[in-house]
C-alpha cells in the first residue's frame, strides 16, 4: 500500500462557504434544505481533517457572487507538472476560476480550457499517469479535448469516459490507490474501467464512491459502513466526516478541495 510519490500531497486549496451557500445549484430533491451553521462546521472540520493528515491549507475567501464557490474542485485540475484552469460548464461557476488561477499559480505553470471547451474538475481523475475525462453535462468534448492535449504533452495517458445520467465522473469513481477504483455499480460496467482492479460499493450506498485519497489515508463521507468495511482491507487509516449538508448541493468530499 505505499504511496506512489506523484500522489502524495503537499497543499490543499480550499474555499470558504459563501452564506447564500443554499443558492448553489443542486439536483437534490425531497431532501431538507441545507443548514448554514452545519455546512460551516461540517466544512471546517473537512478543512481541519486535511491539516491534520500534514497538507498545507491554502484559504480562499468565500464570494456571495459564487454560492458554489467552496466545490474548489471544479475550477482546475492539478497534478505534479502543471495545473490546468478549468472553465466550469455551469455559467453561475464560470467566474470561480478568477481567484484560483492566481493561487495555483504561486505553485504551477497555468493552462487554461478556452471556449467553446466546457469541463469541471469533478469530471477529472488521475489514476497513477492516467487521467479519464468525463463526457457530463458539464464537460463538452472540446473541454475534453482541450484537457487531453494538454496532458498528452506531459506523457499522460487520456482516457475520456461517458459520465450518463450522473453530475460528474469523480461522483461516481475515485482512486483509492495502487490502481484501485472505489465505484458504484454503474461505473464499474463502464468499459473504460475494464483492466482497474475494482471495488464495487452497495447501490444504497453510492454517495460513498467519492471517496478521498490523502496520502495513507482514505477519508470517506461518514454513514457509509458497508463501504468502510470494503475498504479496511486496504490497509490505509480511514477517516470519516460528516458530509450531509454537502451532499444537498450535489457536492462530496473531493470537490471540497485541490490537492497537491
Ligand atoms: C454544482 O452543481 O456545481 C455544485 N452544487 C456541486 C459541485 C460538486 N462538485 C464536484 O462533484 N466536483
Amino acid at each position: 500500500m505505499a504511496t506512489d510519490p506523484n500522489d502524495r500531497f503537499k497543499y490543499a486549496i480550499v474555499r470558504q462557504p459563501a452564506p447564500n451557500f443554499g443558492d448553489g445549484l443542486t439536483t437534490a430533491v425531497g431532501m431538507e434544505p441545507p443548514d448554514p451553521d452545519r455546512m460551516m462546521a461540517q466544512h471546517a472540520a473537512y478543512v481541519a481533517l486535511l491539516k491534520e493528515l500534514g497538507l498545507f491549507i491554502w484559504p480562499i475567501d468565500a464570494d456571495p457572487a459564487f454560492p458554489d464557490g467552496h466545490f474548489v474542485e471544479d475550477t482546475a485540475v492539478v497534478f505534479p507538472e502543471a495545473a490546468i484552469i478549468a472553465r466550469p460548464g455551469a455559467p453561475s461557476r464560470r467566474g470561480e476560476t478568477e481567484v484560483v488561477a492566481p493561487a495555483l499559480a504561486q505553485f504551477r505553470d497555468l493552462h487554461f480550457i478556452e471556449p467553446p471547451g466546457e469541463l469541471d474538475g469533478g469530471d477529472v481523475l488521475r489514476v497513477e499517469r492516467r487521467f479519464f475525462i468525463g463526457l457530463s453535462h458539464r464537460t463538452n468534448e472540446a473541454g475534453a479535448d482541450q484537457m487531453a492535449a494538454i496532458l498528452r504533452k506531459y506523457d499522460y495517458a487520456v482516457t475520456p469516459a461517458p459520465v450518463g445520467d450522473g453530475l460528474h465522473l469523480k461522483s461516481g469513481v475515485t482512486h483509492v490507490g495502487d490502481g484501485r477504483l472505489l465505484t458504484t455499480p454503474a461505473f464499474a460496467n463502464n468499459a473504460v474501467f475494464y483492466a482497474f482492479e475494482k471495488i464495487i460499493v452497495e447501490p444504497d450506498e453510492a454517495y460513498a464512491a467519492n471517496t478521498l485519497l490523502i496520502n495513507d489515508h482514505l477519508v470517506m463521507p461518514a454513514g457509509f459502513p458497508k463501504t468502510r468495511r470494503q475498504l479496511e482491507p486496504l490497509g490505509r487509516e480511514i477517516r470519516e466526516l460528516e458530509m450531509s449538508e454537502a451532499r444537498k448541493m450535489d457536492g462530496g468530499l473531493t470537490c471540497l478541495s485541490l490537492r497537491f
